[in-house]
């Protein structure tokens, strides 16, 4: 397999709305960033994946875009933003601008003219429908409540939103549009990015009139193109957004020799503690044998034809520490076991601002203090549905995606050091806590252990290149796997519970000569069985004779 330089990266994301605010306004900020730039030095990461910072009316926080070539005026301004794109460089560090192109904003100029008139030249970059016996087209959903389909008064007509109503869907079989995408890319790739994370790519192939979203037909003919119109000729990252990838569609698009893209975030993984069938509010525990499977098939998967993420949370999902570890008891233990576990396996691992602090899941006291659309919308719906509102609040204390919006906690002080002004939604009450200050005294703290875990993937090729074999896959309290290169081994065994277990270490895993590379409690550790306390993490390297 030919090595790529992202092959060996770790990746941070920045949710920029939530991340560090400069002026006062409540609202994080391009020059908050710039600011914050030498403590993701400190971290080792070298890649950001910057959230949406385009112009845009916040309906989806920055995922409506209504200007791709223009700055979000709170986020500040395209000089500023070029200042971050300089002073990253200068640290080593590259951007990935979040491209989000399967919709735009209603307030996009394509999508004014577009709903004019029937005729407008703009009308066929979108989606339109007559309604069929006075109603919605058919009965596609959108991801956010209610049809995908919204009537447009002035020209009778509906159009196609996956998303909110306002977020209409570009009509990607139309050239014109995929030229104007071709060129908003190549816009900012002259402007120096180190590539794109691409929202929800899989639904650009639609076919809307046979209910077909994500996978459609075309899709890997019109990642091909873009791939030869823009990034194809360059040493990018790309990444794309891919709910409905299985492992044979994940190839598709990153087996190099098809010159799609870079890799893909599959959530395979983030579908285990929901019912069946039924929506992501709907909880059900997780079954550690299944999270094993799940990973292990992915880790497994690719032999030179493609290449993971990996990844436990980000904007949309639940914080990690609160979804798989253990936020109360075992705050400390468990993010760092988490950490281990995903930083031991292949690909490329992905680190959500705030993780590397343990940052923990939000309860608001009422739906008021929210302020995610996906969130309001369905405890609308779920409301008018009959639900008891008790259990709504319950499933977005588990799922909601303002868990992983609150402000990153810099600080003790007032606002964690996120704002001077009012924050635009409200800070963790953790924060006196949980802060970066006092993770950056701590030599033991969370924030260092994701340190030396970063540095460890560079020195050692194993992390990147080895094999991955599961190890006691129906143990449901240890984790545990082992990876080979080259004469060399490794073994990475979490305890993923609150309980003491034991595992036992493998026959040829020497007395002498064993590094333990990382661990989770200081300990010495005897040959053969050893115990695993509560979420306990270690990893072993050696040499075979
Ligand atoms: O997310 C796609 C998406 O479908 C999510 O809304 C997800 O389904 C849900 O939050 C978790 O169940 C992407 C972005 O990451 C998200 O922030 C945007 O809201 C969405 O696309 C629309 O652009
Ligand atoms: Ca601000």
């Amino acid at each position: 397999m030919e090595k790529k330089w992202w092959h060996t990266s770790v990746v941070y994301q920045i949710y920029p709305r939530s991340f560090m605010d400069s002026n006062g306004d409540g609202i994080g900020d391009i020059p908050g960033i710039i600011g914050k730039l030498d403590y993701l030095k400190e971290l080792g990461i070298d890649v950001i994946w910057l959230s949406p910072v385009f112009k845009s009316p916040n309906d989806d926080n920055g995922y409506d875009i209504s200007d791709y070539r223009d700055i979000m005026d709170d986020f500040g301004t395209m000089a500023d933003m070029e200042e971050l794109l300089k002073q990253a460089k200068e640290r080593g560090i590259v951007i990935l601008m979040d491209l989000v192109a399967n919709h735009t904003s209603d307030e996009h100029a394509w999508f004014v003219e577009a709903r004019k008139s029937r005729d407008n030249e703009y009308r066929d970059y979108y989606i339109w429908r007559d309604p069929v016996n006075g109603h919605e087209p058919n009965g596609l959903r959108s991801t956010f409540s209610g049809s995908a389909w919204e009537w447009d008064e002035a020209t009778g007509q509906y159009y196609l939103h996956l998303f909110s109503k306002k977020q209409p869907d570009l009509n990607w079989e139309n050239p014109k549009v995929r030229e104007e995408i071709w060129d908003l890319m190549n816009f900012w790739i002259d402007k120096g990015i180190g590539g794109f994370r691409m929202d929800m790519i899989e639904l650009i192939g639609k076919l809307p009139d046979q209910e077909i979203t994500a996978n459609g037909p075309k899709l890997h003919e019109y990642i091909r193109e873009m791939n030869e119109h823009t990034f194809g000729s360059r040493d990018l990252l790309t990444v794309g957004e891919c709910w409905g990838a299985d492992i044979e569609i994940a190839k598709q698009y990153s087996n190099p020799a098809n010159h799609e893209l870079s890799m893909i975030f599959q959530f395979e993984h983030i579908g285990l503690d929901q019912q069946p069938g039924k929506e992501k509010w709907d909880l059900k525990p997780l079954v550690l044998s299944d999270l094993k499977r799940t990973l292990s098939k992915w880790q497994t998967a690719f032999h030179g034809d493609g290449w993971n993420s990996l990844f436990w949370n980000n904007h949309d999902l639940p914080r990690a520490v609160s979804r798989f570890g253990d936020d109360k008891n075992y705050r400390k233990e468990s993010a760092k076991m988490l950490a281990t576990l995903l930083h031991g396996m292949a690909g490329t691992p992905y680190i959500y601002q705030g993780e590397e602090l343990g940052m923990t899941n939000v309860r608001f006291g009422t739906i008021e203090e929210y302020r995610d659309i996906e969130t309001l919308n369905m405890y609308h719906e779920r409301l008018n549905a009959g639900y008891e509102e008790s259990d709504i609040m319950k499933s977005i204390y588990a799922k909601g995606r303002d868990n992983a919006r609150t402000p990153m906690q810099w600080d003790d002080s007032g606002n964690a050091g996120f704002t001077t002004g009012t924050p635009w939604i409200a800070v963790n009450p953790n924060y006196k806590l949980i802060n970066a200050k006092s993770a950056l005294e701590d030599p033991n703290s969370i924030f260092y252990y994701y340190k030396r875990l970063i540095a460890l993937r560079r020195q050692y090729d194993i992390l990147v290149y080895g094999d991955y074999e599961l190890l006691a896959p129906e143990d449901e309290q240890i984790f545990a796997y082992r990876r080979n290169l080259d004469g060399e081994s490794l073994i990475v065994a979490c305890n993923f519970t609150d309980e003491s277990s034991s595992f036992e270490l493998p026959e040829d895993l020497p007395e002498e000569g064993r590094e333990v590379l990382i661990e989770n409690y200081e300990e010495e550790i005897l040959h053969g069985v050893v115990k695993m306390k509560p979420y306990e993490a270690r990893m072993y390297h050696w040499k075979q004779k």
